[in-house]
């Protein structure tokens, strides 16, 4: 509360799919703390919008036969209002599309250009002959030239996780015709990243937030920073000034949207959107934990160099998993919002104390449903759901409401506690600590109205039991307004129930300790409902068909006829050496003997063999792949394996090195 409000941001969807749990992991975690933070005083501005250029867009649009626009609105629409039904509540959720980040990113490239830090360069580019086209980013697959993983254009989604600069990736092709991509060179220009390294060092000793962004981040800065291509060809998009040919690349319009966004609540506000990021300020983003280079390291580089003020904090969040499996969307691992969740009835709280209360911000979450199961049945429906019902309902059937008498002390002592752990933690981003150290106070009510027993008390001593039931209740009033910026909708209930005026999103922590009463409540009803076996077996049951869908779906391959099978060339070699390759943990540096020559071959399963248990060893190769260069190695041929754990395939009885696969 020094004066200067809080701007607290999300990573902005891109408009080509809809909301699903790897979205939920970092939205709610953020409205949670930006409720959290009003509940302490402060003035809070939330401010997202929906990400709507680049490739992930226009392939899309493009696979779907509509316009990139119309594909935007759509998501767009769909993204607004499944927020809202899980109580993630922004004030306000722009387009990247719209005028306002048009305007405002063309004045920061401007700003950039005439400050020095862009400049133009001829470069290699990847070009389908067949779509007559060049392909940016997504529009391009191949094989990562850092880890040998297949990878996008721009990125090593699969591998790594390294940014790509358009022209890196080895083996491109086109992700529209399939067809080989070839290598023309075209103008682009260049923002000189390279030039903030110490700048940037600096500043991220400083930053905020969780301490994944920060470490990552430093690690990449002292490791090399090179320059960002910040143009593409492409016609969605914002324009690059002066080029009609070119848009500027997603990765810089996209965060400008933060800008444009608060620019755009400001007009419709009365307030004044450079007080939020011009000079010191005190921009929080919430991330997930896969874009952390770019709003560690190109946002800031790039708003120092055009002027602005820099993010305060970065808060990235761990990985989503699904029953073990990667979080992926083609392989079927993925929970809808809207399809398997909401729709089926199920409550926004429900998810939301889950996903807050399953492990710390930065870890790996593992979803299940019948963790989810468990975890609400037992906490929410046995902790929480049964202290406050009991107590209300004893304190009404007995006294009619809130008894006149005094709160033991024992129990305003436990409440602060309670408050000051929470915000101490909530301060932290430990959102799990925070949500425990509130579940913990449920469970000293239950203790206590257990231990004190007042259906015992009230037979001989009422004063007595008064006391006790007054005591549970200020536990009950406290929990109502500790759970709000958990479970918003559950935290009104009780707030209503305790007999209150207004919402409880408008009370400050301090009234946690405020003696509320006497007074009349009427009857209680229960607070949350268990799930039961049938539902959770249903849940399960349309996650295991999505999957077996979609293995169904990658698994139907083009038929080929036995001429092409004859141009792979597939041959059983010797091993004769393995060694590691430097700064890599995945590959192994293979030579082989396939009779006649022997081959350099890289291959990624250094993670399941020790190199030394290799030589001597048979396994198949495919010998005619066009060579590669991965980690600065050459690669001549890959060798072939299956499965999660790269198991090799050797033939039953050994043949001389150098036969072919019939
Ligand atoms: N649209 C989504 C992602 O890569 C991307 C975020 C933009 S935040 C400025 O996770
Ligand atoms: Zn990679």
């Amino acid at each position: 509360m020094n004066g200067q409000p809080l701007l607290v941001t999300c990573g902005l969807p891109y408009t080509n799919g809809p909301c699903h749990l790897g979205h939920l992991r970092t939205y709610v975690p953020a409205d949670a703390y930006v409720r959290f933070m009003r509940h302490t005083g402060e003035e809070v501005v939330f401010i997202c919008g929906s990400d709507n250029h680049g490739t992930p867009v226009v392939v899309s649009a493009e696979e779907q036969g509509i316009s990139p626009r119309d594909l935007c609105e759509r998501y767009h629409r769909h993204f607004d209002e499944t927020f809202r039904r899980m109580d993630v509540v922004f004030d306000h959720f722009g387009m990247t599309d719209d005028p306002a980040n048009h305007e405002r990113t063309q004045s920061i490239v401007r700003q950039l250009i005439h400050n020095g830090y862009v400049y133009p360069e001829t470069v290699q580019q990847c070009f389908c002959p067949k779509c007559s086209r060049f392909l940016p980013d997504r529009y391009v697959e191949g094989r990562c030239p850092h880890c040998g993983v297949m990878a996008r254009g721009d990125e090593c989604d699969q591998g790594c996780g390294k940014h790509l600069e358009p022209g890196e990736i080895i083996e491109p092709t086109c992700r529209i015709c399939g067809c080989r991509a070839e290598m023309r060179s075209q103008e682009h220009f260049f923002f000189k990243l390279s030039a903030f390294r110490d700048y940037l060092l600096n500043y991220l000793d400083g930053l905020s937030g969780t301490s994944n962004a920060k470490n990552y981040a430093i690690g990449w800065v002292s490791d090399e920073l090179r320059d960002w291509c910040i143009t593409r060809t492409l016609e969605w998009g914002v324009g690059f000034p002066g080029r009609d040919d070119l848009v500027v690349y997603v990765w810089v319009d996209a965060p400008i949207g933060y800008i444009a966004f608060t620019e755009e609540w400001a007009k419709a506000n009365g307030k004044d959107w450079k007080k939020y990021w011009c000079g010191e300020n005190r921009v929080t983003h919430f991330i997930g934990g896969d874009i952390i280079y770019h709003h560690t390291i190109f946002w800031p580089a790039l708003l120092r160099a055009a002027g602005y003020g820099v993010p305060k904090a970065v808060v990235a969040s761990g990985m989503v998993k699904i029953d073990d499996h990667k979080f992926s969307k083609s392989r079927g691992y993925v929970v809808w919002t809207n399809e398997d969740y909401l729709d089926k009835g199920l409550p926004s709280d429900y998810l939301r104390y889950y996903l807050l209360s399953y492990t710390n911000h930065t870890k790996e979450l593992n979803f299940s449903w019948k963790v989810f199961q468990d975890r609400i049945n037992n906490e929410l429906v046995g902790t929480l759901g049964n202290f406050v019902y009991r107590t209300l309902y004893f304190a009404h059937k007995e006294f009619g409401g809130i008894p006149d008498a005094p709160v033991d002390p024992t129990v305003d002592g436990e409440i602060a506690q309670t408050l000051s752990l929470v915000r101490s933690s909530m301060e932290s981003y430990e959102f799990k600590v925070a949500m425990d150290a509130i579940m913990t106070l449920a469970s000293f009510g239950n203790n206590y109205i257990q231990s004190n027993a007042p259906w015992k008390q009230i037979k001989e001593d009422r004063m007595a039991a008064a006391a006790t039931v007054r005591s549970c209740l200020q536990i009950v009033s406290a929990l109502s307004i500790l759970i709000d910026s958990f479970m918003p909708e559950r935290a009104q209930r009780i707030w209503n129930m305790l007999g209150n005026p207004g919402k409880v999103c408008e009370r400050t922590l301090d009234e946690c300790m405020v003696t509320a009463g006497p007074r009349v409540l009427p009857e209680p009803s229960i607070l949350f409902g268990k799930l039961d076996d049938a539902l959770i077996q249903d849940l399960d049951r349309l996650l295991e068909k999505r999957v077996e869908e979609a293995n169904r779906k990658a698994n139907k391959m083009k038929e080929i006829s036995i001429d092409d099978f004859g141009n792979l060339d597939i041959r059983i070699g010797t091993v004769l050496s393995a060694t590691s390759v430097p700064k890599s943990k995945k590959l192994l540096l293979l030579s082989v003997d396939l009779g006649g020559e022997i081959r350099q071959i890289v291959s990624g399963i250094a993670a399941f063999y020790e190199p030394e248990d290799l030589v001597g060893k048979q396994v198949t190769v495919l010998a005619n792949l066009a060579p590669a260069t991965i980690f600065g190695v050459k690669s001549n041929g890959m060798i072939l394996a299956a499965g999660d754990k790269a198991s090799l395939l050797v033939p039953l009885i050994p043949v001389s090195p150098g036969t072919r696969i019939r």
